[in-house]
């Protein structure tokens, strides 16, 4: 599962700062040595301290964490739903994406030229929102006159699917992103396939300058506000700090967050925050070959969670043997899990935990 994640928000405010930050720690890893897929789309490990827990007990030929695609959307500006800036294929690119990070100028220092000409993270936010606002009242609009014809011809899904667009498209026009509202199934049936920019969930970056790096001066007190007021998250992080840090030799950089008073790079809460916010979790599989973290949405059962590794296990699934880290660490090794009776036997209809291990076994 490749989830993506799309980079949005003014002109000059380090959305590439951040992406570039971001991509410099992908391209460290042995997993994308290469990977390069166009300049402004990246992938990057999800970090997961657990991956080295197990490999104390488990000796393996390499190890391989979650991963996640990040994409730098420019081009964003006011008048972008109408075409001005980048427009149109932009906001196309945000449709793509399964979720936003919404990066806010929250940095005074420096010379760098504000669009706006002054610093205000709320209205900020309030112009890049209501672009994406306007691109989904476009898109919805649209569909609502396609589904009248069909709902005129008295189908019940269809009646169904216009009352769900409408409510959609009142709320729009009120200014409300489509996330804010909960929605009943019906109603997702009828917005899914119009992969609807504000109906993604997202994560509020306030890019802090190195004198706020806890975010908690005034602009970015106010993205926290808008944030908690729209049930959303903020996460504050030093664009400038997070490159220079990249930039470094590896083994220097130990010393320089230190000084910070950090004890990982910001970038890492970061990825972390996203995938939470994305509604995912890992499960694990050891052996000699490799240690690996899938990811999976919360909720699924065992058979989804083999599915991830290949399609064909979901249909052939048999059963699950699991076991949890803290069983691995409490006995050392899966023997000796096993031979407490701590190796669950699970079916179909199991629920995979967070940090599961499991090995699976699969049918013809
Ligand atoms: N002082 C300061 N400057 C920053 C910070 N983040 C980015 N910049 C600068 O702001 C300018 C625009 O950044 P960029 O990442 O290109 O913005 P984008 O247009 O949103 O992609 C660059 O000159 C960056 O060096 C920061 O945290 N502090
Ligand atoms: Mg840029």
């Amino acid at each position: 599962m490749s989830l993506a994640c799309g980079i949005v928000g003014l002109p000059n405010v380090g959305k590439s700062t951040i992406f570039n930050a971001i991509t410099a720690a992908g391209a460290e890893s042995a997993n994308y040595p290469f990977c390069t897929i166009e300049p402004n789309v990246g992938v990057v490990d999800v970090p997961d301290e657990r991956l080295e827990v197990i490999h104390k007990f488990i000796t393996t030929d390499r190890i391989v964490p979650a991963s996640l695609k990040i994409v730098d959307i420019a081009g964003l500006v006011a008048g972008a739903s109408k075409g001005e800036g980048l427009g149109n294929k932009f906001l196309g690119n945000v449709k793509e994406c399964d979720a936003i990070l919404h990066v806010v100028r929250c940095f005074t220092k420096g010379d760098i030229i504000h669009v706006s000409g002054s610093v205000d993270a709320r209205r900020d936010i309030e112009v890049i929102e209501l672009e994406l606002q306007l691109a989904d009242l476009d898109t919805v609009t649209k569909a609502v006159d396609r589904v009248a014809k069909k709902a005129r011809t008295g189908d019940k899904d269809a009646i169904l699917h216009k009352a769900a667009l409408e409510r959609a498209k009142d709320q729009l026009e009120r200014g409300v992103s489509l996330r804010n509202l909960s929605w009943s199934k019906i109603e997702r049936e009828a917005l899914d396939p119009l992969f609807l920019i504000t109906i993604k969930p997202v994560l509020y970056v306030a890019n802090v300058g190195d004198d706020d790096m806890e975010g908690k001066g005034p602009l970015a007190e106010s993205v926290r506000a808008h944030a908690a007021a729209t049930g959303a998250e903020m996460i504050p992080l030093c664009g400038d700090l997070e490159g220079e840090l990249m930039s470094m030799p590896k083994e220097d950089r130990a010393a320089f967050l230190a000084d910070l008073g950090m004890q990982e790079p910001g970038l890492n809460r970061l990825i972390r925050k996203v995938y939470d916010l994305l509604g995912l979790q890992s499960y694990f599989t050891a052996g000699q070959i490799e240690i690996r973290a899938w990811t999976i949405h919360k909720g699924d059962t065992a058979p989804v969670a083999a599915g991830v590794i290949h399609t064909d296990f979901e249909k052939h699934f048999i059963r699950a043997e699991v076991y949890s880290i803290d069983d691995l660490v409490q006995y050392k090794t899966e023997a000796a899990v096993k031979a407490a009776g701590k190796l669950r036997v699970e079916g179909r209809d199991y629920v995979m935990r967070e940090g599961d291990l499991a090995h699976f076994l699969i049918g013809k």
